[in-house]
């Protein structure tokens, strides 16, 4: 358990913000939330809190604070809180196995995050299927990854865990936004694995935030589809 104070300004609906809080759960690291919602789904006459303006210089969420310091965009974060937060590491030991990790991190964070956005953000059919497709592809990789070890980068849980949480909480969304293809095995029982972490309690979606999500973005691709008509 910690002594620091730690606020996390994020949200559920976006996937960055549930990296952070992932990590900080499955730390057992304790902190308080404060909900900004993102512009696309605040509500009208939200208040967004000063601090929140004054120290995330994107205005994006998720940003963090620790004992009176400020820091945004999530991967930072995730190596912030290892370097503040001694106990319960998601980083193994050893210099080349955590450079497996943040490799794999960076990979995960292009690789799979760019399809995925692809995949809810898509207001046409042809971009949806490619983005899917990029998707599935690179799923392929995670599955070479976990022949090898139950987790994505070796025998427990890392950081990379945290990333793949943001897309797991979202999986049977984007499957009714248009994601198609089968995941492979092996990246189904890591899905299941991952369920049974602690981190996971806190950032899964109930079956009313994945309809909040769904109708959402379902909204969002009538409005971008009548503009272009
Ligand atoms: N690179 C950033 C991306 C964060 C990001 O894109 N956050 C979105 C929400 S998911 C956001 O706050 N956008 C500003 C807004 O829509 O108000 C990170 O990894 O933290």
């Amino acid at each position: 358990m910690s002594a620091s104070t730690v606020t996390l300004f994020g949200h559920w609906i976006c996937p960055f913000s549930v990296r952070v809080e992932f990590a900080l759960a499955q730390r057992g690291i304790e902190y308080t939330i404060v909900d900004v919602p993102p512009r696309a789904v605040r509500p009208k006459g939200f208040v967004v809190p000063e601090e929140f303006i004054a120290h995330s210089p994107k205005l994006e969420v998720p940003m963090v604070k620790i004992d009176g310091e400020y820091l945004a965009d999530s991967i930072p974060i995730l190596e912030w809180l290892e370097e503040k937060f001694a106990d319960s590491s998601l980083l193994p030991q050893g210099d080349d196995a955590q450079a497996i990790v943040r490799d794999r991190v960076e990979w995960l964070n292009k690789n799979v995050y760019r399809p995925m956005i692809g995949v809810y953000y898509g207001t046409d059919a042809a971009l949806i299927q490619e983005s899917s497709v990029a998707f599935m592809k690179a799923m392929e990789t995670v599955d070479q990854w976990l022949q090898t070890s139950p987790w994505l980068a070796g025998d427990t849980p890392t950081l990379t865990e945290a990333i793949m949480a943001g897309v797991y909480t979202r999986l049977d969304g984007l499957r009714r936004l248009g994601l198609t293809g089968e995941l492979p095995a092996s990246v189904q029982q890591h899905i299941e694995r991952c369920t049974h972490l602690v981190g996971w309690e806190k950032v899964q979606w109930s079956e009313e935030q994945t309809n909040d999500f769904v109708g959402r973005f379902l909204k969002y691709r009538e409005i971008q589809n009548a503009a272009k008509n």
